[in-house]
């Protein structure tokens, strides 16, 4: 039951439509933006919104700005996720299969990771009481050949679970490397097992999902850019196997192709892999897929972090 007359939501709509000049700004905005107050103008009558509740929202909009959280929002709030599943529907109608699963790429890449050949370590700061983890793969693609000129871009926490740059005190581009593979394809890290994430406790993100009776945790995950010429830029993450919070991923980020086995190498199997302690073992190839004009681009230019030189 509203608590306002259709008539007078649609009159005030055409009032505010009203004011715009023909030709002037962006057709684009003013679709979206006459769309999402139409929408909102009837569930605030919908939903007999109060004029507390309405300048409460204002108030945490403000704050989530101040605290630079938005893009963990977006990410909580399963926006981030609705846009993979949309742009994954779009690939099945042209056709496009066999990849490996897009999922999230969240708010803490930072650009400008250093680079090398083939393999990377990624501790810059060694974790002690890491479990050492190995992983390795190769960049395939549509039918299964390498591809040469890959460049696999890799990020994850430490056992804190915070990342660098966003956790000041971790040296720059901790746990961020970007491996060029040569022309087998292969890449290959050497890292430890990294722990699930907790959204910054209190904070606007934090408050929300408490609001909501949720929880603002994510399991332990590592995430790639997976890009090279002519290809579609890959976004995706996998899952550490065996952790809890696998299938209740605050971020909705989880995805079943994307959680691989992981394997516990002895100490005295280790030189078989050409290894000197027992590790983690990860395997885990990134199948790509070329460019194409009919399906959403793998690229968005959303303000990343970057680092000043
Ligand atoms: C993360 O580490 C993350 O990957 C996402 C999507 C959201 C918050 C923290
Ligand atoms: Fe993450």
């Amino acid at each position: 039951m509203k608590r306002i007359d259709q008539k007078i939501i649609d009159q005030t709509l055409e009032l505010i439509k009203s004011q715009e000049r023909e030709g002037a700004g962006n057709e684009r905005i003013k679709t979206i933006v006459n769309r999402l107050l139409n929408d909102l103008f009837n569930a605030m009558a919908d939903l007999d919104i109060t004029s507390e509740e309405m300048w409460k929202a204002c108030d945490w909009l403000t704050q989530t700005g101040k605290n630079n959280e938005y893009g963990l929002v977006y990410a909580g709030l399963g926006i981030e996720k609705f846009m993979d599943d949309m742009m994954d529907w779009e690939d099945e109608q042209v056709g496009i299969h066999n990849k490996t699963p897009r999922t999230i790429e969240g708010p803490l890449y930072v650009a400008g990771s250093p680079e090398s050949t083939s393999y990377a370590e990624l501790e810059t700061e060694a974790e002690p009481d890491g479990e050492r983890l190995y992983m390795s793969g190769v960049v395939r693609d549509e039918n299964g050949n390498p591809i040469p000129g890959a460049k696999v871009e890799v990020w994850h926490c430490n056992l804190k679970g915070l990342y660098s740059h966003f956790d000041s005190s971790q040296p720059e581009f901790n746990l961020r490397r970007a491996i060029n593979v040569a022309e087998d394809g292969k890449y290959e890290f050497k890292s430890f097992v990294p722990v699930g994430y907790a959204c910054p406790p209190n904070g606007s993100t934090d408050t929300l999902m408490k609001l909501l009776g949720r929880h603002g945790a994510r399991p332990a995950h590592i995430h790639f850019f997976v890009t090279a010429p002519g290809y579609r830029k890959l976004t995706t993450q996998i899952n550490i196997e065996g952790d809890p919070l696998t299938f209740d991923d605050f971020a909705f980020a989880t995805r079943p192709e994307l959680v691989p086995h992981i394997e516990r190498i002895p100490a005295e199997d280790a030189p078989k892999y050409g290894k000197d302690e027992a590790f983690a073992k990860i395997d885990f190839d990134f199948n790509m897929v070329h460019e194409v004009t009919d399906a959403a681009p793998g690229e968005n230019h959303r303000t990343r972090a970057t680092v000043e030189a």
